[in-house]
């Protein structure tokens, strides 16, 4: 019998990823469909172009042993993302009164609805500013300025988010949690950094002075007593006022840049990600289309900030191509009580709801009840986004939070590759499932030999899709080093992954991470989740480290459930867990406490800090996007000298 988990389904995409083996004709058809360049053609005729292309809608190389690896889309067309996601909605189709945006601040006290028309007279007239600047670079909070700012640039073809920069918007202060952060003063410094590193100097700072700070109450908080620079810096209210309303789009090439995004560093140094324009509005519009499903009344939340390329993705660009509803959330989980998301979730009546496993693990500590005081039931599809979601965390996910009525979407992708590459509509398992339109992944050994049904090996793509990424700023030799080296012919991801009997793709995380224990490959994945089988512990990360006769041995950190002790018992039940889950090659050697654990912003696990931490080196390299510094002390402070 056909299930379906949602009362209506109208996407066949949807249909046949959870009925594949009933729908398989249709499925195929699917297959050889999005290659074609006739599905992007249609794809590119729900946008408007200010030319067509000349060119077809995909060429590239991909193999560094023929020549420079390129992808163009869509070349000799001319458009504007900001037009599209804007202009074309309140022009053509009528969505001016719809709600682009509720913006929920950290405090509940503060909230706003921006419609698409006011978003676009606020784009409009900070373009308007904008043209008067050169280089922009952002440094905002989760406010509605941030977006305005970002399609500003997209508006007159300013990419945003630059190294050397001429101008900057910064907030003037804000608060997370309870805390206030003055992050003028944080910017103040780095650009006197930048005078001192770079010759060109920033000339400009737009200061955005925050909803909480302009309300009485927040008047107390111009306690942050930060230096004004009068030549430099400008109150954004000011600018803005004088600004029309009223700003024509600058046309641009379909290959231009439109933004360049460093890429979270969780295995590295940061690289500069960038992204061009036709090939960024056709995935981005479609992934959000089809991955959630999207209908005119939805509200969509997703909890990323948008400083990743997850908010880039799939708060700014695809949700508006689609003109739709979006909740934009400044604040934390836990803030001002651990039950805001469902609070949130009751308040707007989500119907999509993404967010990190970072989060739900996080949430999970707090148990069920918080979740109880919220009505949840307007919800009907969940996303998880940035690591390989451990069991513990999907089940509680798909009862607890989506009452079991919601398929959770696992979605697989990165900065690089900007949209889903993966994912998962199946409630009852957890895996990526099969690749997005376009996109032909396949399983590849150390030897770059193409792996065959039941395999586990490196992750790679044959063929690139309209939004993968076209470059590392300024250095196309890094690119090329990074992606196309190791396996000619393939762009290689860096991830492992795990196909099973049933041709469904699992991700095992990051291949620099693997562990290697008596020549015995293992994914941190699989150990990890193991361990938060074990109803003591929230969270997990594996790590190796060298051991006399093994050649490596494994180095567990824990984080505990809130009002769970670290004891003998409990380090020789999760020895014994991984034993069983596993096999006797993975037993643990040692099980440190974590009280936290060391993350980028975007929540993901440094388990390069780890493994220096159990190696005990002391030289840490670049922590440029490692979130809070303070877990690396107390890490090293605690660490097992011996089994
Ligand atoms: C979107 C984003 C990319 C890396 C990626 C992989 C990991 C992301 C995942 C996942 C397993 C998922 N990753 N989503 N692993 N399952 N659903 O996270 O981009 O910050 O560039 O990170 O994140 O390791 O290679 P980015």
């Amino acid at each position: 019998t056909l299930r379906f988990h949602r009362p209506v389904c109208i996407c066949p995409f949807t249909m046949c990823l959870q009925c594949l083996p009933i729908l398989s004709a249709v499925y195929n058809t699917y297959l050889k469909y999005h290659f074609v360049s006739a599905f992007w053609k249609e794809v590119a005729d729900d946008f408007f172009w200010k030319k067509p292309a000349t060119g077809p809608m995909l060429q590239y190389n991909f193999d560094v042993t023929i020549g420079n690896i390129y992808v163009k889309c869509m070349e000799g067309a001319k458009t504007n993302m900001c037009y599209n996601v804007l202009d074309r909605l309140v022009r053509e189709r009528n969505l001016g009164e719809k709600v682009a945006y509720y913006w929920e601040g950290n405090s509940p006290d503060h909230h706003m609805a921006i419609t698409y028309s006011q978003l676009l007279s606020q784009v409009c007239r900070c373009a308007n500013v904008l043209k008067k600047m050169d280089r922009v670079s952002i440094y905002l909070p989760m406010i509605p300025e941030l977006v305005y700012t970002m399609l500003a640039c997209a508006r007159i073809g300013a990419v945003h988010s630059i190294v050397v920069i001429h101008t900057v918007f910064i907030i003037y202060g804000v608060y997370r949690g309870e805390k206030l952060i003055n992050l003028k003063q944080i910017a103040d410094e780095a650009l006197e950094k930048c005078r001192e590193i770079a010759s060109s100097s920033v000339t400009k700072c737009l200061i955005v002075k925050h909803h909480a700070l302009r309300t009485k109450s927040g008047a107390a908080c111009n306690k942050l007593q930060t230096p004004w620079d009068s030549e430099c810096d400008v109150w954004w209210e000011e600018v803005m006022r004088d600004s029309p309303e009223e700003c024509e789009p600058e046309w641009l090439d379909a290959e231009d840049p439109l933004f360049i995004l460093y890429t979270s560093g969780s295995t590295g140094k940061p690289k500069g990600v960038l992204h061009t324009v036709a090939g960024y509005l056709l995935y981005t519009s479609l992934t959000f289309k089809y991955v959630f499903d999207h209908h005119h009344d939805d509200v969509y939340w997703c909890t990323a900030d948008i400083g990743w390329i997850t908010g880039h993705s799939y708060i700014t660009y695809g949700p508006l191509a689609n003109g739709a509803t979006s909740v934009l959330f400044e604040g934390i989980p836990v803030h001002p009580h651990v039950g805001r998301f469902w609070e949130i979730i009751e308040k707007y009546k989500v119907t999509k709801f993404y967010t990190a496993p970072t989060a739900i693990r996080l949430l999970m500590k707090y148990g069920r009840e918080p979740l109880q005081k919220y009505d949840l039931s307007s919800l009907r599809i969940l996303g998880t986004v940035g690591e390989p979601i451990n069991p513990e965390a999907w089940q509680w996910y798909h009862e607890a939070v989506g009452k079991g009525r919601c398929p959770v979407v696992d979605t697989f992708w990165q900065t690089e590759t900007v949209k889903h590459s993966y994912l998962t509509l199946n409630p009852h398992l957890i895996f990526q499932t099969f690749p997005f339109f376009g996109v032909e992944p396949t399983i590849l050994n150390e030897h770059g030999e193409e792996l065959e049904g039941e395999a586990e090996g490196y992750l790679v793509f044959r063929r690139p899709w309209p939004g993968i990424m076209r470059t590392v700023y300024r250095n196309h030799e890094r690119f090329e080093n990074s992606y196309f080296k190791k396996f000619p012919g393939f762009y290689v991801t860096g991830d492992g992954c795990r196909r099973d009997k049933d041709g469904y793709y699992w991700i095992t995380g990051r291949t620099d991470d693997m562990l290697n224990v008596s020549g015995h490959l293992m994914s941190t994945a699989e150990v990890e989740a193991a361990l938060t089988e074990h109803p003591a512990v929230a969270e997990a990360a594996v790590v190796s480290r060298p051991h006399k006769v093994k050649g490596e041995c494994l180095y567990c950190f824990v984080s505990l459930k809130d009002s769970r002790e670290f004891t003998h018992t409990l380090v020789e039940e999760l020895k014994r867990l991984v034993r069983e889950k596993i096999g006797p090659i993975a037993t643990p050697d040692f099980i440190q406490n974590a009280p936290a654990l060391p993350k980028t912003r975007s929540g993901k696990i440094m388990r390069r800090i780890l493994r220096q931490i159990a190696r005990n080196e002391k030289d840490l390299g670049d922590l440029s996007t490692l979130a809070d510094p303070k877990v690396v002390e107390e890490l090293f402070s605690q660490r097992c000298e011996a089994a």
